[in-house]
């Protein structure tokens, strides 16, 4: 077992041999200029900033044989997997599916749908590609987790309170030991991070735990 002491709300223990890393749509379309986030008025430099730490927390996991879980969040090009209400929300310069400088916002296949390129997944890792902001609805990742005998969940990713906040969610609810790395998520919306992380931790880790990548690489060795 491995343990880290000064995880918050109290010690996380996690097995590594039933723990893997989920990074969370750290693609093109939410991280780089003329993508979706961008095109929602976000400064998406805010986002770039963590791209070092989440390759550490990659590498470490990687290092210590964790399965390293990728998601993008995307649709099929005929939108088919987009429903109306998600289509037609907020108001974007560039709306999902319409061509923009990384090819189709949103859509599976275009360039803004990669990963960036300092986190691509190397051969073997599992790419989830899902059409909501959790990483279980419509997606093969519970069908995946139980075939790799997986009982901890390491979280990174963005944005904090969207995507990330609701995976863990699901996942909380599916029996998951969650742990989110502080230093390797992020938010467009700082007081919306902070929130998050409170809100995660609150009332005895009602969702579960953070920790920093340096807590997480001493605990993993
Ligand atoms: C958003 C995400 N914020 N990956 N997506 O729309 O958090």
């Amino acid at each position: 077992m491995a343990e880290i002491p000064g995880a918050l709300p109290f010690g996380f223990t996690f097995d590594p041999a039933t723990t893997a890393l989920i990074v969370i749509d750290m693609q093109r379309d939410f991280v780089e200029e003329g993508g979706f986030g961008a095109a929602l008025g976000n400064d998406v430099t805010v986002l770039q900033a963590i791209v070092p730490t989440t390759a550490r927390l990659i590498a470490a996991a990687r290092a210590a044989g964790l399965p390293v879980i990728h998601t993008r969040e995307c649709h099929l090009p005929d939108l088919s997997d987009c429903p109306p209400a998600k289509h037609s929300r907020g108001k974007p310069s560039l709306r999902i599916g319409d061509p923009g400088p990384m090819g189709r916002i949103l859509i599976a296949g275009e360039p803004g749908a990669e990963i960036v390129a300092d986190l691509a997944p190397v051969a073997g890792e599992i790419v989830i590609d899902k059409p909501g902001k959790g990483a279980f609805h419509a997606t093969p990742l519970s069908g995946e987790l139980a075939r790799l005998g997986i009982r901890s969940l390491i979280f990174a990713g963005v944005t904090t309170e969207v995507c990330v906040q609701t995976t863990m969610r699901e996942a909380n609810d599916r029996g998951f030991e969650c742990l989110l790395v502080e230093d390797a998520t992020e938010s467009y919306f700082p007081a919306f991070k902070a929130a998050a992380l409170e809100m995660i931790r609150a009332q005895g880790a009602i969702v579960g735990w953070t920790a920093t990548c340096d807590q997480l690489q001493e605990a993993l060795g």
